[in-house]
């Protein structure tokens, strides 16, 4: 693949110099830019996987209308990451043989945490993914493409893994023993947002669907400074956006940790979050909303955890994987995780009920 001649189909103001590969991502495949000029900007250029996505240009065009609507708002004072239209015209180059691309500005100086390592880096985090759910509360959800319909509603990833544990491997069912009983214990509790969703008592927003601490980018000096991968962009509860935050910032270990007598429940992290994300968003939100905080951290981490098992037992097609039990030890850390919050339940309520009464 050439990198510099994919790069020059857009219109950029810099001479390609080298590119670095971004390893953190589990879906497209990301490369770092390097410019030669010292007044040029770096770059973020990306191969959007098109078997997970099946309407490339429909999701381009969501990050490009809400890109613009936060660079004309920009209240929160974030900086909003810049895609750049290609010599077509079209905010993406695409090829039949070398898929779909897009191009985004590279911010300089910043950093990417993949576990806090601090609650002022947790509470930062909240005010952030606060400030870019506040930002976008008047955006007409309407205009969204729904990039991966059902992303997360609960009985849908549940219908795919029971058809996947149908289909699967007698081995692989065997090793994801652990898994599945936390899955047959827990569903029955988990269905209880989506149904507030259908009932209407939650309403649809426009979210991001992908706020894990690794898409905040922070400052030098650890201030939060813009959300990123902007790929999952559609309409959601809150609880999508707050809940995969929790998922990664409240873990005492990244999500694919093998040890798992190292993964637990941070609850003063939990707290730090809590608060700087309500103190950007809390008051869009309504009673409802606010009272059903915990169950969408505990929805978040669940769901995370069904859709690797579920990879694990389809034979990894969906999620980029390094070894081949990868899917299968995230599963469980994210099930350690998930129990792990259970025990700290009561702490949890009661940290959310004293910053919303
Ligand atoms: C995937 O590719 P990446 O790392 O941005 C996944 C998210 C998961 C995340 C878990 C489109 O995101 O839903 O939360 O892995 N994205 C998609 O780390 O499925
Ligand atoms: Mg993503």
């Amino acid at each position: 693949m050439d990198i510099e001649a994919v790069f020059n189909q857009f219109n950029h103001l810099g001479s390609y110099d080298r590119f670095e590969k971004i390893q953190s991502g589990h879906i497209n495949t990301t490369y770092r830019i390097l410019t030669k000029e010292k007044n040029q900007p770096d770059f973020v250029l990306q191969k959007i996987n098109s078997s997970v996505f099946k309407k490339i240009p429909q999701l381009i065009q969501n990050k490009v209308l809400v890109t613009e609507f936060l660079k004309a708002k920009a209240s929160s004072g974030q900086t909003i990451i810049q895609f750049i239209p290609c010599k077509s015209g079209n905010f993406y180059f695409y090829e039949p043989d070398l898929g779909y691309w897009n191009l985004s500005t590279y911010l300089p100086n910043s950093n990417v945490f993949l576990k806090a390592p601090n609650t002022a880096i947790a509470m930062e985090a909240g005010k952030l993914f606060g400030s870019f759910f506040y930002d976008l509360n008047d955006f007409d959800a309407d205009k969204l493409f729904e990039t991966i319909p059902m992303f997360h509603d609960m009985e849908y990833r549940l219908d795919l893994f029971n058809q996947a544990v149908n289909q699967a491997d007698q081995s692989r069912v065997e090793s994801a023993g652990s898994c599945i009983s936390a899955i047959e214990k827990n569903q029955q509790n988990m269905l209880v947002l989506n149904r507030l969703r259908n009932n209407g008592t939650l309403p649809l927003r426009v979210t991001h669907n992908d706020t894990k601490l690794s898409n905040a980018l922070f400052t030098e000096e650890d201030k939060g400074l813009a959300v990123i991968d902007l790929d999952t962009l559609m309409p959601g509860l809150v609880h999508y956006d707050f809940g995969d935050s929790v998922r990664t910032i409240c873990s005492s270990a990244e999500e694919d940790e093998k040890d798992l007598s190292k993964v637990y429940f941070l609850a003063e992290n939990f707290s730090a979050f809590t608060t700087g994300f309500l103190s950007a968003c809390g008051s869009i939100l309504s009673k409802e909303e606010k009272r059903n905080l915990v169950l969408g951290a505990k929805y978040m981490v669940f769901i995370m955890g069904l859709r690797f098992l579920t990879d694990y037992l389809n034979f990894d097609t969906y999620f980029t994987i390094r070894y081949p039990e990868h899917n299968l030890v995230r599963a469980k850390n994210q099930f350690a995780l998930l129990k792990s919050m259970q025990l700290h339940q009561d702490k949890m309520n009661s940290m959310v009920d004293k910053l919303i009464n």
